[in-house]
């Protein structure tokens, strides 16, 4: 079995210390000569062979410093190339290997999207170009020539500052790049096709001016500017925020329609899946927009978190994707509104990384050990890693953070580091200890926190039992206790924030507690009346929380809570407690709804909210939300019931008023993705889904918003809530929906989501036909991941029936793609690890699926390490 520990790593006996590329490409085969200048570390044996890997390659020459190697000095085979005996010295190793891009349906490595060829290499693709010592604490720089035909590939980019070009006459041309930063070879990229471009400069804080273009298919050049106005926000914001500048005289920016993620932060030369770089108002929506502006910034962001620092091995992934999605985080919360960026993260670590961490994929931010690091990139290591990095920023403080940050590029830049050395930083810098903090990175599970109040009158004294509890997850029966920063408010009768005069048993500051051990109980004295307590403000762990709360309490905290996070955080308690009272068949408490449906009235009604916030305010938990909530034994179908009978009766008292609001958020200015106007559609299409399901005139309405449209936001926003609930309208509008955009492949995207999440039984079917039409792209992973990916995920009712078909369809599905892209087939299998909880009939019908699937011939690693893991 092929498992590779963290305790096991060890530098490499050879270092590569430069790399010189020569790319031929050409139609089918490409050619790649790599001159790569080697040297023994110190101690290392003479005789100690120089294994190196490769896949995929055909190795047509080799030679060691000029001289060819005779057959009984190296040894080629489909992991690689072993050289026996190398030099004692610095050397150079030359080969020469010829490729098949066109082949390459895993789209890692070189690869043709489209007619363009591109690259992408973290973390195992380099292998898959030329021999190499394909991990991330080999930093090398790199000289990069490539010659193509001129017609086919009229531009050529790869890392780094252009150093030449020229025509070679015969209708090939060639380009010379050169990339002075040293760098992992998962850095590497190049770009060579015949496409379009815009172009910009930004010139940095201490005045060098920076080229920027961003290339992409002709034709769709305007749907890049926002993508560059993203780009230099993201520039100016790192700047201010961070210290940080650009480093090179040019970036580029590519977009490309065949990639099995989002972007990738190659230096200097950023390759984006193109879905996250074009829009314009037509055909993407404000959701679609602000992606697009976050992801442009992680990116970016990794110039200095990732790519001027790397990881030294992939265990450390987090240590650039926790770190860069923190800083994403932050420059959302800058440019927008913070409380609705936190509510918004929140509520996806609480749909992706929450089930993660409570299944059987469960796994630390940092994992020890692994099969597969292509399963890694996962919520625990990109959104739990920022909740992390967030809570060691809550600790130290703003100032705290920065100067640990400051330390960190100071003290590591152009290292490959480790989550120690980071920690360390911040050690130093605030000299604390964070020996019990960096359990976070080391333990997998989601901790429950307890707390309960009492309230003496006698004395004024106020005291809090605290207490926390990780669950065993698959491999660490035992948990040990984390720090938890509990940011806090005591609020009292007339809504105000409550002061008090002592306060023993605990570590509490005016606006925090931090938890330690396993449980505190802290006396607040000098406490006039029993107050409200407010606990984990801006969710400043991430845990499930419980407390006594009642449903009066919730409401109060949703009415009076200084921190916008738990005003929201408040209702979404209330609408889960009475939603989980339904599902168990419990008598309906009318007053609770009636209450539930006041404060709605409340929010919708507000002067001082703004209407992103109430946007969010007005949406009860979704059903897998409430399915974890319930925690086993999960009958998908009767969630579903009881919510959209939640929905009805809370929001069916104010249908009047809902419609009212509609028909005043309405608005003809031109569209513009900023907050504002995003928030007053995302609110007014709230608005209309509830409608949708609560009032007898909604599905009239939407199908009216749906015709009048005059931008993606509000069509798609009607499409979805039609489309989702299939009402009668629903086949029409999907009809003209794929016809008014039919040539649009991102717009198809979003026909193929809302076909796979109709709630119907005939959506199966319907998803089925769609697949099994000929002229389905059955390699592209955004269109697999649209149909299937949106079935497995986000249609609990229909993925998870009780015959098992929904099951099946996706277990045969991802072994017919395994074949081509086991990186897709990976990713959609995921969709099953809720399949634990379910009620017996169904997880017996999850079980023989998955099952099934692994007893098929010839799994990709990824797909059976997943299998492997889901089935415990
Ligand atoms: N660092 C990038 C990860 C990535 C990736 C991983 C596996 C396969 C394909 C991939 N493309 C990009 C993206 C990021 O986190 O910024
Ligand atoms: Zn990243």
């Amino acid at each position: 079995e092929h498992t590779i520990y963290l305790k096991d790593y060890a530098p490499t006996p050879y270092t590569i210390v430069s790399v010189d590329l020569d790319f031929g490409i050409a139609p089918d085969t490409t050619k790649v000569r790599a001159q790569l200048t080697i040297e023994p570390r110190e101690g290392t044996a003479a005789g100690t062979p120089l294994v190196l890997d490769g896949e995929e390659l055909k190795l047509e020459e080799i030679a060691i410093d000029g001289a060819p190697l005779v057959l009984s000095a190296y040894a080629a085979d489909a992991n690689g190339l072993t050289v026996v005996n190398p030099p004692q010295r610095r050397f150079v190793l030359e080969t020469l290997v010829a490729i098949t891009p066109e082949t390459n349906t895993r789209l890692m490595g070189l690869y043709r999207s489209s007619g363009v060829w591109c690259t992408q290499c973290e973390p195992e693709g380099f292998r898959r170009i030329t021999y190499y010592l394909d991990r991330p604490d080999i930093l090398a720089t790199f000289k990069v020539r490539m010659t193509a035909d001129e017609a086919l590939a009229p531009v050529l980019l790869a890392n780094g500052n252009l150093v030449s070009r020229g025509s070679l006459g015969n209708g090939q041309h060639f380009a010379v790049w050169e990339d002075p930063f040293p760098k992992p070879a998962y850095l590497f990229a190049l770009v060579a096709g015949d496409l379009g471009s815009i172009t910009d400069t930004y010139t940095t804080g201490s005045g060098r001016k920076v080229d920027l273009a961003i290339y992409c298919a002709h034709g769709k050049e305007e749907q890049c500017l926002w993508a560059m106005d993203s780009l230099k926000r993201s520039m100016a914001w790192d700047e201010k925020r961070f210290g940080r500048e650009y480093d090179l005289d040019v970036f580029n920016i590519v977009a490309v329609s065949d990639f099995n993620f989002g972007a990738m932060e190659n230096k200097g030369l950023n390759i984006f899946n193109d879905r996250l770089v074009f829009a314009r108002p037509e055909t993407a929506t404000d959701a679609d927009y602000e992606s697009i502006e976050r992801v442009i910034a992680h990116e970016y962001f990794h110039n200095w978190t990732g790519n001027r620092i790397t990881c030294r091995d992939w265990f450390q992934l987090c240590l650039k994707e926790g770190l860069t999605v923190y800083r994403d985080q932050e420059f959302t919360s800058d440019e927008r509104s913070r409380a609705v960026k936190r509510i918004s993260d929140v509520v996806t670590l609480r749909a992706t990384q929450f089930p993660e961490d409570g299944g059987p994929l469960a796994h630390p931010p940092r994992p020890d050990h692994y099969r597969e690091i292509n399963n890694f990139y996962t919520p625990t290591v990109y959104e739990k890693g920022a909740e992390v990095v967030r809570m060691l920023a809550t600790l130290l403080g703003q100032d705290g953070f920065r100067k640990g940050m400051d330390l960190y590029f100071e003290r590591h830049d152009g290292e490959a580091t480790t989550i120690e050395a980071f920690l360390k930083v911040f050690e130093d810098a605030n000299e604390v200890d964070l020996t019990q903090f960096k359990t976070w990175y080391l333990q997998a599970g989601t901790p429950k926190v307890t707390v309960s109040d009492s309230y003496d009158a006698a004395s004024q004294t106020y005291t809090l039992s605290i207490s926390q509890e990780t669950a065993p997850t698959p491999g660490e029966p035992e948990k040990s206790d984390v720090v938890l920063p509990i940011k806090f408010g005591l609020i009292g009768p007339n809504g105000s924030p409550m002061g008090w005069s002592g306060v023993t048993g605990g570590e509490v500051s005016d606006d925090m507690i931090v938890l330690r051990g396993k449980s505190a109980e802290i006396t607040f004295s000098g406490v006039a009346s029993r107050p409200v307590p407010s606990f984990f403000r801006e969710f400043s762990a991430p845990v499930n929380l419980e407390t006594d709360l009642t449903q009066e309490d919730r409401l109060f905290l949703a009415r009076h809570d200084s921190d916008p996070f738990n005003r929201w955080q408040a209702l979404q308690d209330v609408g889960l407690a009475l939603v989980k009272d339904m599902v168990a068949g419990k008598q309906t408490d009318e007053g609770a709804i009636g209450a539930l449906s006041a404060a709605m009235d409340d929010t919708l009604a507000s002067g001082s909210l703004d209407d992103a916030f109430k946007a969010l305010a007005l949406t009860l938990p979704d059903e897998q939300l409430i399915g974890r909530a319930i925690g086993k034994d999960i009958d998908p179908e009767a969630i579903h019931r009881a919510r959209v009978a939640l929905i009805r009766a809370v929001f069916r008292p104010l249908a009047g008023k809902m419609r009212g609001a509609y028909v005043a958020l309405g608005s003809d200015a031109p569209y513009q993705p900023d907050a504002v106007q995003a928030g007053r559609r995302a609110l007014r299409n709230r608005l209309m889904a509830l409608l949708v399901t609560a009032d007898p005139e909604g599905p009239a309405l939407a199908a009216e918003q749906y015709r009048n449209a005059t931008n993606m936001t509000d069509r798609f926003a009607a499409l979805a809530a039609i489309g989702v609930a299939w009402t009668a309208d629903a086949a029409p509008l999907l009809a003209d929906f794929r016809t008014r955009f039919a040539g649009d492949p991102l717009v198809f995207d979003k026909w193929l989501a809302v076909s796979a999440r109709a709630e119907d039984e005939g959506v199966l079917e319907r998803v089925q036909a769609i697949l099994a039409d000929p002229t389905f792209p059955k390699n592209n992973p955004n269109r697999l991941r649209s149909l299937v990916g949106s079935f497995a995920m986000n249609n609990p009712v229909q993925f998870t029936r009780a015959d098992g078909a929904g099951f099946r369809f996706v277990t045969q599905f991802v072994a017919d793609v395994d074949t081509r892209n086991p990186q897709v087939a990976a990713r959609v299998l995921t969709g099953f690890r809720v399949w634990p909880m379910l009620e017996a009939t169904r997880r017996e019908a999850a079980r023989e699926a998955l099952t099934a699937l692994k007893e098929s011939e010839g799994l990709s690693r990824n797909t059976s390490d997943i299998l492997t893991r889901m089935l415990g």
